[in-house]
């Protein structure tokens, strides 16, 4: 899984190096319930990603390789210069059409396959988000809308995402947890961070991760990494990368590589 398009660069999926032997998502940053000054809609999500990133983009990618999904990354952390955080509904079950109707839209008319749900700041309480969420997500995989749905919690988001999985978790695939934002250095802190975030969500769903020029481990050191965490029992069935537009710059050396890595412990079973 890739987050494309986050940091405002003009980027091309067809850029991105794709193995055809496994499933490969792209995450489109993202899609956000505010308008352009980055004011609540009351549930209604509006694309805002770079003009390269078209509806008729995804198509053509995902024609040219039919193992690619994409995902609309719903908030992120900001809009502009406008820090973006889950605020209570007035009225959550307004906020659940809305979010479900214009998500749907959105899913449409991109031709999407799922949603990726990277709320980053929240009130002190934040009791709407998980029965919000969890609704949204379920609706929109009953309808068939969406085959896929994922979460990006990280230290501080930990909490409100463990009741969205307590409650939901039959409808989320993958936890995407942002490894780099805690300060791990090492393959074997990057191990006990792993066997710590598999005790809070499902252990077959946790998927290492990795920020390019970023934080947190960095370099080889993350395959180091994801051999140990393979080596202590893990079940590695994927890894999530921030980003391809920070890629850009060194040839997508950490894709090929970590896809090479999937693929070979594939064939090793
Ligand atoms: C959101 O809903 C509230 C309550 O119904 C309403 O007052 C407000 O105008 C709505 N905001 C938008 C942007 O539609
Ligand atoms: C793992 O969890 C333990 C127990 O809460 C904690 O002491 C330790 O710092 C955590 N390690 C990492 C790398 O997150
Ligand atoms: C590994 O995870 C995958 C995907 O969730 C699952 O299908 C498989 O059964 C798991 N294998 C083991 C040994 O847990
Ligand atoms: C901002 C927005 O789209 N609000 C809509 C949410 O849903 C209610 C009920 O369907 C509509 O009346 C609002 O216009
Ligand atoms: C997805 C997958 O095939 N994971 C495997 C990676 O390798 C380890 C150890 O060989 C297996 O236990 C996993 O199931």
């Amino acid at each position: 899984m890739e987050y494309i398009g986050a940091s405002g660069v003009d980027i091309e999926f067809a850029s991105v190096p794709i193995s055809q032997s496994i499933d490969f998502h792209f995450i489109l940053s993202f899609a956000i319930d505010a308008d352009s000054s980055g004011n609540p809609q009351n549930g209604t999500f509006s694309p805002y990603c770079v003009s390269t990133l078209t509806p008729k983009a995804v198509k053509s990618i995902k024609y040219i390789y039919p193992n690619v999904k994409v995902l609309a990354s719903l908030s992120g952390w900001s809009l502009g210069q406008k820090v973006l955080s889950w605020y209570n509904p007035e009225d959550q079950d307004v906020w659940i059409l809305n979010a479900s109707s214009s998500l749907k839209s959105l899913v449409e008319t991109y031709g999407l396959d799922g949603i990726d749900i990277d709320y980053e700041r929240f009130p002190k309480h934040h009791e709407s988000f998980a029965y919000c969420i969890g609704e949204v997500i379920a609706l929109l995989k009953n309808k068939g809308v969406i085959s896929v749905a994922t979460i990006a919690p990280f230290y501080s988001t930990v909490i409100p995402y463990i009741e969205l999985h307590t409650r939901f978790g039959d409808y989320i695939d993958y936890v995407n947890y942002q490894f780099y934002t805690d300060i791990i250095k090492t393959p074997e802190t990057y191990l006990e961070a792993f066997r710590n975030r598999t005790q809070q969500f499902d252990k077959n769903k946790v998927l290492p991760s990795y920020e390019v020029s970023g934080r947190g481990i960095q370099g080889d050191a993350f395959f180091d990494a994801l051999k140990l965490v393979e080596n202590n029992g893990f079940n590695i069935s994927g890894a999530m990368i921030f980003s391809a537009d920070a890629s850009i710059s060194n040839g997508f050396y950490y894709e090929k590589k970590t896809q090479n890595f999937l693929i070979n412990n594939l064939t090793r079973v």
